[in-house]
């Protein structure tokens, strides 16, 4: 460099430090919001000022970035496990039933393009080891099943039709294998990537790449010690852009699979999950059954302050949130009554979107390749709601000012529907406020705000205010805002909104705020439930002044079916389905709850578990028997206590038969009862004993979930009152993975002819 060169730049640096000292707006906006990148070291003498400093300005990558503004994608559990109606396959699975024959890509597609998703992530393999695709390092795979004579490819067919109808293309790939010989061996991570290699470079772009952390044996009883970096690697060089997610470096899991995220939910942390000595320590060796994820990601608080103090990196990790839109991950057609309803998939969408997570929501297709109606009709229910509430930004044409701004960066860039422009203060200015003048009075229930995260996620508490004429109100507030936060409270009219920014971790950004309208909602209280001789219910709408109507044919109300008035009430068993209609013409969908009558009395001698207690006092009696599936709302547990109840005929009845059915689901700790007994009386004071049923079948040690029938067929019985007892066997057998935890009992109707 010349001495003349030298001097120029001395200078320049001279006047950037001479404006960035004097602050001169705009100029060194640009300084101060400089991107730090996705990680960043912490000096062990940071005070927590700078920390919290080097927290705000820490900003995704640009991959992490895209991943994020996909919001809402498509889980697809399909494979064997389909087939054999199991969640997890064993080594044992037998692959010539692997045959969707009608299955339709295309269907799938347009299913998710519909429901507004943007990624499809495929299970290519999950625990079983049954690859979708006809790879050549294991013979575990779809050209040795019957399914298009040994031509079938799906992953290529899904990943062709995702790009021709401009969805992205994700694999959810199972480090776990139980299959595969060589796991729990080094040679397993060199079959791991072999296949890994396959799918990256055989199937276009590929948008994410989904590592489970589910971890148990493989068939030489060995845990795998998996190579991760190695993988990274391979990913990082052939699928530049790829996510890597949950165990992986780019998105983390959010650490539970209910489909709610964190009230406050800060996509910087401390840099853990970057460390893969630490990811090898802290996850992979898990117990079988749970999720590995290194456990502080599953803890409530994930990065505040004190958190990040003791951190000694930080990285940019933001959360996914997967769920699965029936019971169970994998299709099984027991479930198909047990669809989330659009409410529900709503409730989901705004507790994980809402909530600066992505939503991964899984819709496994049937054996014929299929996604089931029920599962279209909730996807087309939930995005009719969505496109409802977000159809008018009721701020389009409003006016913002703000109590600080920068220039370039002015509060009105909040209100331009364009991610990419923003508003910002001084610098190191930490709370602030922006009041929004709408056009006219506007009524609405759904705020949204957006910080510019490209300058890194800061607001750590805000919350808005209405103006009613005389006075501030404050309708709503929060913690963490980040990629997105959705607010949802009862309708305010107004013209005026004040958004104030209580606390942030250095001069806050917003990119984005929204108000609107949601549509009607419908509530029944109680809802679902069996009743005795009679019962009333009460039906409500979120939206004061909304009209319901309802119908107990089950036909889909109208405006001009049965205006609700008040309490209904109900003497038999009855569907009865009912519709909101807003004073603006807005209707809520039609939500169904079912009241069955029950058809003798039951007294508990036992109470029931409040967790699982089907449809109330009267399930065990109602005239209405439960599913394969535990959690379908009909079966009642008992939680490590035995069953033990009578039920009154109300006269005496002569008694061919009784029977009570029971569940067995070993996999959720649900075990058949040890014996069940049967006594009768006629006064209820003397009971005489009929028979004991001991259950021979034990110890089976069967994953597959079966309901049994425990039946007595007595001889010239008649009497009023039956008492039942179902021993439960107390604890998990030693052989079950849950050994010495409470076993649980799950029993259903009680027949008595
Ligand atoms: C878990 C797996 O064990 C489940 O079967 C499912 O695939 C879920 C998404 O991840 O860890």
């Amino acid at each position: 460099m010349t001495a003349q060169i030298k001097r120029y730049y001395d200078f320049l640096l001279f006047i950037l430090l001479i404006l960035s000292i004097i602050n001169i707006p705009g100029i060194c906006q640009n300084i101060q919001n400089a991107p730090e990148g996705n990680y960043i070291l912490l000096k062990p003498g940071d005070t927590p000022g700078q920390i919290i400093k080097k927290a705000a300005n820490i900003t995704p990558s640009k991959l992490q970035y895209e991943w994020q503004k996909s919001e809402f994608n498509a889980f697809v559990h399909f494979g064997i496990n389909t087939f054999d109606k199991v969640e997890w396959g064993q080594d044992n699975i037998d692959i010539s039933k692997f045959n969707p024959k009608e299955i339709n890509v295309q269907q799938w597609v347009k299913t998710f393009k519909d429901a507004g998703m943007k990624i499809l992530m495929l299970t290519v393999k999950h625990h079983d080891g049954f690859c979708l695709w006809p790879t050549k390092f294991t013979a575990l795979n779809i050209s040795n099943t019957p399914f298009q004579n040994g031509k079938g490819d799906i992953v290529r067919d899904i990943s062709n039709a995702c790009r021709e109808a401009g969805l992205k293309f994700g694999i959810y790939l199972s480090p776990w294998d139980m299959h595969e010989k060589t796991y729990g061996t080094p040679a397993y991570n060199d079959f791991f990537k072999n296949l890994l290699t396959e799918l990256i470079t055989n199937y276009g772009e590929i948008t994410e790449v989904w590592f489970d952390g589910a971890n148990g044996e493989g068939p030489n009883g060995k845990k795998q010690i998996y190579d991760w970096n190695s993988y990274y690697q391979l990913i990082r060089r052939l699928q530049p852009n790829a996510a890597i997610a949950i165990m992986g470096p780019d998105v983390r899991w959010v650490g539970t699979e209910s489909g709610y995220g964190r009230e406050t939910e800060w996509s910087v942390l401390p840099g853990l999950a970057m460390d893969q000595k630490e990811i090898a320590e802290h996850s992979q060796q898990q117990s079988l059954d749970s999720a590995f994820i290194p456990r502080d990601l599953m803890d409530e608080d994930l990065g505040s302050m004190e958190k990040i103090e003791k951190a000694s990196s930080l990285i940019w990790y933001p959360a996914e949130v997967d769920v699965s839109i029936r019971p169970r991950w994998f299709y099984n057609e027991e479930d198909d009554e047990l669809v989330k309803s659009p409410y529900k998939l709503i409730d989901i969408y705004f507790n994980s979107v809402g909530l600066n997570d992505v939503l991964l929501l899984n819709v496994p297709p049937g054996t014929n390749g299929l996604i089931n109606e029920n599962d279209i009709k909730s996807l087309q229910g939930m995005r009719c709601i969505l496109d409802e509430t977000f159809k008018v930004n009721l701020v389009n044409n409003a006016i913002a000012r703000a109590s600080d701004e920068v220039k370039g960066h002015e509060a009105k860039y909040i209100l331009d529907n364009d991610l990419d422009t923003y508003w910002t203060t001084k610098k190191d200015i930490r709370n602030a406020s922006i009041e929004i003048k709408l056009k006219k009075q506007q009524k609405f229930s759904v705020a949204m705000l957006q910080e510019n995260i490209l300058a890194g996620q800061r607001i750590e508490k805000f919350h808005l205010e209405c103006w009613n004429g005389k006075k501030w109100n404050t309708f709503a507030e929060g913690t963490t805002i980040g990629y997105k936060r959705l607010l949802r409270f009862p309708p305010i009219t107004t013209d005026k909104v004040k958004l104030v920014i209580d606390k942030s971790r250095t001069n806050p950004t917003l990119a984005s705020f929204g108000l609107y309208l949601a549509p009607p909602e419908v509530v029944f209280e109680p809802f679902n439930e069996s009743f005795a001789d009679s019962t009333s219910i009460t039906i409500s709408s979120d939206i004061k002044n909304a009209k319901i109507y309802y119908t107990f044919d089950g036909t889909v109300p109208s405006e001009n079916s049965l205006l609700y008035k008040g309490q209904v009430y109900l003497n038999k068993t009855t569907k009865v389905l009912a519709i909101a209609v807003a004073d603006d013409g807005k209707k809520s969908l039609p939500v169904k709850a079912d009241y069955n009558k029950a058809l003798y009395r039951i007294e508990y001698k036992n109470g029931y578990d409040n967790k699982y207690p089907g449809s109330g006092l009267y399930t065990l009696v109602d005239g209405v028997k439960g599913s394969l599936n535990f959690n379908d709302g009909k079966w009642q547990g008992f939680h490590g206590s035995d069953l033990d109840v009578i039920i009154d005929l109300k006269k005496v009845t002569k008694i061919d038969s009784i029977s009570i059915d029971f569940l067995r689901d070993i996999n959720s700790y649900i075990f058949l009862p040890k014996s069940v007994q049967f006594s009768v009386s006629d006064d209820r004071k003397v009971f005489t004993p009929l028979k004991d049923i001991n259950n021979d079948d034990i110890d089976s040690r069967d994953y597959k979930a079966v309901a049994k029938e425990f039946t007595i067929a007595p001889q010239n019985i008649s009497a009023r009152y039956i008492h039942i007892k179902a021993e439960n066997i107390g604890v998990c057998p030693q052989w079950h993975k849950g050994s010495g935890d409470k076993a649980w009992i799950f029993a259903d109707e009680i027949t008595v002819n």
